[in-house]
């Protein structure tokens, strides 16, 4: 589909174009979507599914001894510095039985819950999970620092007792790693190996049959066992859920931007439908009809996942060391979230019309019921279009300025 558009973008004579099974499949989505004939029905069910997407809650809890790295793990998911507004108290004993919630910066659906600490004399897992409304979870990662004890086991069966999912994730091997380092014949895989293993033969000791074990370090979430983490957790929740979930991610790897693009570029057929359905009004100056506020409110999502706005741009600065108007100078192709206003819409709209009516010429013969579309059909392949160039150019910038790729 990339090959196609851009292809169209640099004019190429698209009779001698072949059909990839990308634009196979785009083509096929659109045909159901506007043959299936009432087109503000179909429009209508799109927009209470993009709705949804939007208000699907997902609520993670950390649990684990005290001082064993919750509030750590929380600030290091919600990408905020333990200093940040917002952040997760760390260093501290916490002495209640009731669970913080820490919502997160860009996606109100999305809440990390940082529970009390478990393994005190009167700790009772049953008692604990009810204390702490265990029902309100998705799921729950149960944290050690150092090693694995009954503790942990028992809580992690009464959380499978109650339906519920829990990972095992031992924090700190930064620290073990350092430690260990001192010794004349260090090796860094063979000490997480040995930490893995230790853990693992612990975790057996006290009762779980085949345990899996996640390392990682609250400060480097992008080394270790993270992403492995993020993968396994993505995998396990259901379709709308792992929607969100990849949206609250930290933008700490290629891999996690390319999969945040992958997951807005999956409802992008879907956004533009209901803008030039539902929405639909006379855009002055184009011949098109289209909700520009809902292009705007969608290019604004877009930016805000990639971290290309003011306030995750200023974190990241402090983050790492670097005046904030560096990574602003590195963000060439899309505008910052502030930027994206009414009239940038409207300019980017014009800029997309000459190349969209290509794309819905060639579409129109495939999909002769386009054409009975307001305006042939060009006011949605136009939307469809600005949208996924402006999600594309948006990524790319953000792989230069999340992870530090400048070169000024
Ligand atoms: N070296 C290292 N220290 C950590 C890590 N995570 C947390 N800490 C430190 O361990 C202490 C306890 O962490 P905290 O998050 O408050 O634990 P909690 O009591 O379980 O919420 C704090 O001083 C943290 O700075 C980590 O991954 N590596
Ligand atoms: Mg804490």
């Amino acid at each position: 589909c990339c090959l196609f558009l851009s292809t169209l973008r640099e004019g190429a004579n698209f009779t001698s174009l072949h059909c990839t099974f990308a634009v196979q499949t785009e083509i096929e989505e659109l045909q159901a979507i506007v043959e299936r004939g009432n087109l503000m029905a179909a429009a209508a069910k799109l927009q209470e599914k993009l709705k949804s997407l939007e208000n699907t809650p997902l609520d993670i809890a950390i649990t684990g001894p005290s001082g064993s790295g919750k509030s750590s793990f929380v600030n290091a998911i919600l990408g905020l510095h333990d200093d940040d507004e917002g952040a997760a108290e760390t260093g501290v004993t916490q002495k209640t039985m009731k669970p913080n919630a820490y919502p997160h910066p860009k996606l109100s659906s999305v809440t990390i819950w940082d529970l009390p600490g478990i393994g005190t004399p009167n700790f009772q897992p049953d008692k604990y999970l009810k204390q702490v409304n265990f029902n309100n979870y998705d799921f729950f990662i149960i944290m050690a620092s150092e090693r694995f004890t009954s503790h942990h086991t028992n809580l992690a069966q009464e959380i499978q007792k109650m339906g519920k999912r829990f990972y095992y994730v031992r924090s700190k091997v930064d620290a073990d790693l350092n430690a260990e380092r001192r010794k004349r014949h260090f090796s860094k895989e063979k000490t997480l190996h040995k930490i893995r293993e230790d853990c693992i033969e612990n975790l057996r000791a006290v009762g779980e049959a085949s345990p899996q074990v996640f390392l990682l370090c609250n400060w480097e979430l992008a080394d270790y066992d993270f992403q492995l983490l993020q993968e396994t957790l993505e995998n396990e929740l259901e379709a709308q859920k792992r929607h969100v979930f990849i949206l609250a991610m930290p933008n700490i790897s290629a891999k996690i931007l390319e999969k945040k693009k992958a997951a807005l570029q999956e409802h992008i057929w879907e956004a533009a439908i209901v803008s030039c359905v539902i929405g639909a009004v006379p855009v002055p100056g184009l011949s098109l009809v289209c909700d520009v506020a809902l292009l705007v409110s969608h290019m604004i999502l877009y930016s805000v996942a990639f971290g290309l706005d003011d306030e995750s741009l200023t974190r990241l600065a402090e983050q790492v060391d670097k005046p904030v108007a560096e990574l602003k100078s590195a963000i060439i192709k899309s505008p910052l979230a502030s930027e994206i206003t009414h009239n940038f819409a409207l300019t980017l709209l014009s800029r997309s019309a000459c190349g969209a009516l290509m794309v819905a010429e060639f579409l129109l013969k495939f999909i002769p019921a386009l054409g009975s579309l307001a305006g042939g059909g060009i006011s949605l392949v136009t939307t469809r279009y600005m949208l996924k160039n402006f999600l594309d150019e948006a990524a790319e910038d953000a792989q230069k300025v999340a992870l530090g790729k400048i070169n000024i």
